[in-house]
C-alpha cells in the first residue's frame, strides 16, 4: 500500500424520511458492503469508521413544524446530531465521510463541517453533483420532501430557521455553493436559483463543455478564495442504467467516466475535506451495482488513479 495519506472518518446517518421512496436506511449497510473502507485502506488511508447515528441516540424533537416540510421533527432530530457530530470530527482532522441515507442529511453534515472551517477562518465550499438542485423550501416545494431542500437551508434560505434548535448555524452564502449535473428542477426553483445567482452546471453545459472544463472552474474559485471543498454526491447524479438503485432516478446523468473523472480532478486539486454519499437505495439497486460504482468514485476522489500518472500536467495547480 501506498504511504499514509491521512485518516478518513466514516459516518453513517440512516435518515429517510426526507424522500417519498422508503429503503435511503439501508444505504450505510450498502456503502459497506461494496468496500468503501478497504477501497480507502488500500490507498493508504487509516479509517476509522464511526459506525451509525441511531435513532435512539436522538433526541426528540416535537415543536411546531412548519407547513409543508414532510417528517420535520424527525428531521429535526436527526440534522441537530448530526450537525455536532459533524463539527467535531472535522474538527478532529480526520477526513469525514458521512454516508446515506437521503439527502436531507446534508443539512447536518455541511452544517457542522462549516462551522468548523468558519473556525478556522476559511470559507467551505460545497459542490452538489445531484441530477436536482435540491434548492427549494417550504414555501416552493411541490412535494413537501426535506430532501429536496438541502441546499437552499446550507445557504440560509428562510423557512426552516429552527431546525438546528441550539445548534450554531454556519453561514455559507450562495457563492460557495456550485450545483452539478442538474436535469431535473422545478419551476419555482429554477427561479430561485437563478435569483441567488448560485453557480449551476447542468448536464446542458456539460454537454456543451464537457466536465473537465467545468470541474476545473469550481476548483479555481475555491483556490482564488482560499477555500476548501466539500463534495455532496447524491448518486442520482449518474445515468439511471449505471445507478438504478436511487429513487429519484432522471434520465441523461453522468455517464461512468464523467463521474470518474470529476473525482480525479477533484483529488488532484487538493482542496476536498469531506463527503456525502447520499440517496443510495439498496432495496431498488440490481445486484449491488450502484453501491459499488459509488465506492470506487469515492476511491478515485481520494487518490485511485489509472496509472498511477498524478495530477496531468493540464490540471489546475500541477508543478
Ligand atoms: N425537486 C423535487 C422535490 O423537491 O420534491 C425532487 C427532489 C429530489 C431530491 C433528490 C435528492 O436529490
Ligand atoms: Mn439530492
Ligand atoms: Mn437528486
Ligand atoms: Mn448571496
Amino acid at each position: 500500500a501506498p504511504a499514509s495519506q491521512g485518516r478518513i472518518a466514516l459516518l453513517g446517518a440512516p435518515i429517510e424520511v426526507g424522500a417519498s421512496r422508503r429503503g435511503a436506511l439501508m444505504g450505510p449497510a450498502g456503502l459497506r458492503t461494496a468496500g468503501l473502507v478497504s477501497v480507502l485502506e488500500s490507498l493508504g488511508y487509516t479509517v476509522s469508521d464511526h459506525g451509525d447515528i441511531l435513532p435512539r441516540d436522538l433526541t426528540t424533537v416535537d415543536g411546531p413544524a412548519p407547513a409543508n416540510a414532510r417528517f420535520y421533527n424527525e428531521i429535526a432530530a436527526w440534522m441537530r446530531a448530526l450537525s455536532a457530530r459533524a463539527y467535531e470530527l472535522a474538527r478532529s482532522g480526520d477526513t469525514p465521510i458521512f454516508l446515506g441515507g437521503d439527502h436531507s442529511l446534508s443539512m447536518g453534515s455541511v452544517n457542522g463541517v462549516a462551522r468548523h472551517w468558519q473556525e478556522q477562518g476559511r470559507k467551505l465550499f460545497v459542490l452538489w453533483l445531484d441530477a436536482h438542485a435540491d434548492f427549494n423550501m417550504p414555501a416552493i416545494s411541490p412535494s413537501g420532501n426535506m430532501h429536496g431542500m438541502s441546499s437552499a437551508f446550507l445557504c440560509g434560505e428562510a423557512g426552516l430557521d429552527d431546525l438546528l434548535g441550539s445548534e450554531p448555524r454556519a453561514s455559507i452564502s450562495h457563492e460557495q455553493l456550485s450545483l452539478f449535473g442538474i436535469r431535473s428542477i422545478d419551476p419555482l426553483e429554477k427561479a430561485a436559483v437563478k435569483a441567488r445567482g448560485v453557480d449551476i452546471a447542468d448536464m446542458r453545459a456539460i454537454d456543451e463543455h464537457g466536465v473537465g472544463v467545468l470541474i476545473r472552474k469550481v476548483i479555481e474559485k475555491v483556490r482564488a478564495a482560499n477555500g476548501v471543498l466539500h463534495v455532496s454526491f447524491d448518486v442520482d447524479f449518474l445515468d439511471p442504467p449505471l445507478a438504478p438503485g436511487v429513487g429519484t432516478t432522471v434520465p441523461g446523468g453522468a455517464t461512468y467516466r464523467e463521474a470518474h473523472l470529476v473525482m480525479e480532478l477533484l483529488h488532484d486539486s487538493g482542496l476536498v475535506r469531506s463527503m456525502d454519499i447520499v440517496e443510495l437505495n439498496p432495496f431498488l439497486d440490481d445486484r449491488g451495482q450502484t453501491a459499488r460504482l459509488a465506492v470506487e468514485l469515492a476511491g478515485s476522489l481520494f487518490g485511485q488513479q489509472i496509472t498511477d500518472r498524478q495530477t496531468p500536467s493540464n490540471a489546475i495547480g500541477a508543478a
